[in-house]
């Protein structure tokens, strides 16, 4: 029989790749890299092979499964049962305790699945409940906040132009092996190289030589979590050599004079003293940046989980409103997506409510993933009494795992949405797992807005939905209306979430509608399923802006008070402690891509990375076990030695710990590892964002 080919994007990151898979029945033959693709033209990595792993698991859960009470055991039960007793309990807590009574907390591949994103909020209309998390508040928090201060709406990033670029300065990124974030990019390589060839700097600003720092034409260390001062040091320096030119963008900024004078101390010898990067060399990267042409400055997870978030990625910003090259080609510019959320969804808010116990700030009606433990523990009104998780396993994700993780316990009903019982999942009370990926169409809602050329594509399921399975989408419509009917309320109308994608192409920027010659329509999309391209990105300033007045202000209210914050820390020096970061594989992905051993083969690869200096200095050879410890908690793990971590410095990778009681992953079991999490610190904040610092905290490193 011959092979079946069908056209598919990789779900698993950012970089969306474009696979063309080949099936004989209900077997995968082959996954490769779809050269037609307009956006990654042929490159995968070697996560795409493993979709077949993930799709033919045998711990991948296949049928609800409920607890027996008082019990570390399981049983199956049906959909009709799973359903009615999870909307049964939703609402009677809800309804004796209060709509917080109910906590959520959406994980990562949330976003990877389109259907989750559109159809949450059948079930979650009727608890709008303050206790809502995500792990966006571990991660790219920061972004949303600068971009909502500065250009009006929460997803209007910046995206790097790399291809038509001069001069890449990137901070606290290592696409080499996440294959970029907030920045999709796929094939990044070849970009960097081709950056290089044409005569064209990357400068990477990195605690770790890391393998991007390897392709680069220049690495500087920096301390962890010293950036803020690093950055501003190069706005101030803008301001002082004579170095500020807008450009086109001076039309339509303001607030430059009182920026200017907000960070007159800021100066090169002040963040020189506490980075470890001369101040002779903070003047040269201005100056190389201002006159570059077309220059870039990006930065990602180091610079955004550290205690100095917020204010890293708006003085990343200002850098490239103040030279230019923001809107410019070869800087940063805008996207315009087929679908388009920035003028289809709100822009977002901030600290309209605080939290409960800590009163940290809302961002777009999520607290910070820091404070679910607390609000779990913490007797009272609006105390969290059940919880609804979503694809996110936030007890190896977020900070003081091992605090959440006892948190868990003590709930009164627990509900996950996930394909695997897992660190987090086993405090359930009943786990919904899902279709299989391939058993679902595709269409990218959040990854376009980030992409680095504008595309489209739409992918048919590659396999049928199996008998007596459910997609994620319908189990938060059955869910809701489950709820709606114990409610009283009527029930939601069905719109699958390929109509919703339809009409959003048919209002969107390239529709009939809008006159565009492309005409998109879904059914356009599938007589294309290698996706159509919409273009290298464009100026579109200030008309994209959406702002009230559509300026941008550089004097950002809230990030000028946080100064006082940055100022006073480093002025009462460093405590010289070693400091702790993390680290990302390429054949890994977050928590969930241990379980398939085609990934996880090899050298061990959750070791503890250490400069031979420190090791020295406690005692510790190559391969020792050493307690990791900080005050939020310990663990043991093997050293290894590494010139390529700053002195002072130590790396853990996260998403690790699979050793657990109860935990049903046979594969990651055997690679355990040790959860990075257990030591950062749920207390560790950018208070500003109230983003989770897992970068560069205090620890000590001992021999076990
Ligand atoms: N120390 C430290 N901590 C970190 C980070 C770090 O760099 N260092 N990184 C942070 C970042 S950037 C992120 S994004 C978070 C991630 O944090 P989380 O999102 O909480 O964790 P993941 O590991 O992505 O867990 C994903 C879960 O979704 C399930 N899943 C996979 N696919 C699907 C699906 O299609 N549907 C459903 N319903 N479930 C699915 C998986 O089984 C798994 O349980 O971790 C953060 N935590
Ligand atoms: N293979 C793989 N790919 C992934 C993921 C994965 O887990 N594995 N996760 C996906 C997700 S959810 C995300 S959000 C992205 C993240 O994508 P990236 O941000 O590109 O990935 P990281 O490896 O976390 O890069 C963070 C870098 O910051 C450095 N760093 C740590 N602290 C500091 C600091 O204080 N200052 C500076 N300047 N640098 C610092 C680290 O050494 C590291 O090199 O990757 C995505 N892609
Ligand atoms: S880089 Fe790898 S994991 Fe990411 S989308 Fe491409 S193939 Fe998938
Ligand atoms: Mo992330």
């Amino acid at each position: 029989m011959p092979a079946t080919v069908h056209h598919r994007a990789c779900h698993l990151c950012e970089a969306i790749c474009g696979l063309r898979i080949e099936t004989d029945g209900d077997r995968i033959l082959s996954i490769k890299g779809d050269p037609a693709d307009p956006l990654s033209r042929g490159h995968i990595c070697p996560k795409a092979v493993a979709l077949q792993d993930i799709h033919n698991d045998p711990d991948r859960l296949r049928r609800p499964v409920q607890r027996i009470r008082g019990t570390d055991r399981w049983r199956e039960i049906s959909w009709e049962e799973a359903l009615d007793s999870t909307a049964q309990r939703l609402v009677e807590i809800t309804q004796r305790d209060g709509v917080d009574a109910l906590g959520v907390y959406l994980g990562n591949p949330t976003v990877h699945n389109y259907g989750m994103m559109t159809h949450q909020k059948n079930l979650f209309r009727h608890f709008h409940t303050r206790n809502r998390f995500s792990a966006t508040s571990v991660d790219q928090l920061p972004h949303h906040l600068v971009s909502l201060w500065l250009f009006g709406h929460k997803s209007l990033f910046p995206i790097p132009d790399i291809d038509r670029s001069a001069y890449f300065l990137m901070l606290g990124a290592n696409p080499i092996a996440s294959n970029g974030s907030i920045w999709t990019v796929p094939d990044v390589r070849k970009r960097i190289k081709a950056l290089r060839k044409r005569g064209g700097k990357l400068v990477v600003v990195d605690p770790r030589y890391t393998e991007t720092a390897e392709l680069a034409s220049e690495h500087l260390f920096i301390r962890p979590g010293s950036d803020a001062l690093f950055l501003l040091a190069l706005v101030h320096t803008l301001f002082a050599d004579d170095l500020v030119a807008p450009g086109p963008l001076g039309a339509f900024t303001t607030g430059l004079s009182e920026l200017a004078a907000a960070l007159a101390d800021f100066t090169p010898e002040f963040a020189a003293a506490h980075t470890g990067i001369e101040a002779s060399t903070i003047r040269r990267i201005a100056q190389e940046f201002a006159q570059a042409g077309a220059a870039i400055c990006y930065g990602r997870m180091g610079v955004s989980t550290q205690r100095y978030g917020a204010l890293c990625q708006w003085a990343i910003q200002l850098l490239n409103i103040l030279t230019g090259n923001l809107d410019r080609e070869g800087g940063s510019l805008f996207t315009l997506p087929a679908v388009d959320q920035v003028s289809s969804i709100g822009p977002g808010g901030f600290a309209r409510h605080h939290s409960r116990v800590r009163q940290l700030p809302e961002f777009d009606r999520e607290l910070p993933a820091s404070a679910m433990a607390e609000e779990i523990t913490t007797p009272g009104t609006g105390q969290i009494r059940a919880l609804f998780v979503g694809a996110g396993n936030p007890v190896l994700s977020t900070p003081n795992g091992r605090q959440l993780d006892a948190a868990l316990a003590q709930l009164e009903f627990m509900v996950c949405l996930d394909p695997y019982l897992n660190e987090t999942t086993r405090h359930a009370d009943i786990i919904l797992p899902p279709t299989s990926p391939l058993e679902h169409d595709h269409y990218d809602l959040a990854f376009h807005i980030n992409a680095i050329r504008n595309t489209a594509r739409y992918n048919e399921a590659v396999f049928a939905k199996p008998e007596g399975t459910l997609h994620d989408w319908e189990i938060f419509t059955e869910l809701g209306n489950r709820v709606a009917a114990l409610l009283g309320q009527p029930a939601q109308p069905v719109t699958a979430p390929h109509e919703i994608i339809d009409m959003g192409l048919q209002i969107g920027p390239y529709s009939e509608r809008q006159g565009s010659v492309h005409a998109l329509t879904l059914d356009k999309l599938r007589e294309n399923p290698s996706g159509i391209d919409l273009g290298a990105l464009q100026p579109q300033l200030p008309d994209r802006l959406q702002t009230a007045d559509k300026t941008i202000d550089c004097a950002t209210p809230q990030a000028l008070a946080d100064l006082d914050r940055l100022r006073a820390a480093f002025s009462a020096g460093d405590s010289g402690a070693l400091r702790l970061i993390g680290r990302r594989h390429v054949r890994s992905n977050n928590s969930w891509m241990h379980n398939y051993h085609r990934l996880v083969k090899g050298k061990e690869r959750c070791t503890l990375l250490m400069h031979p200096q420190d090791m020295a200095t406690r005692g510790i050879s190559d391969g020792d076990r050493v307690h990791l410890s900080s005050r939020a908690g310990s663990v043991t793990v093997a050293a290894e030695a590494s010139t390529g971590v700053m002195p002072g410095v130590v790396s853990l990778p996260h998403g690790y710990g699979h050793g657990r009681p109860g935990v049903r992953l046979h594969t990651a079991a055997r690679h355990a590892g040790v959860s990075c999490n257990d030591v950062t610190d749920d207390l560790a904040l950018d208070v500003l964002s109230g983003n989770a610092a897992v970068n560069g905290i205090d620890v000590e490193v001992a021999l076990a």
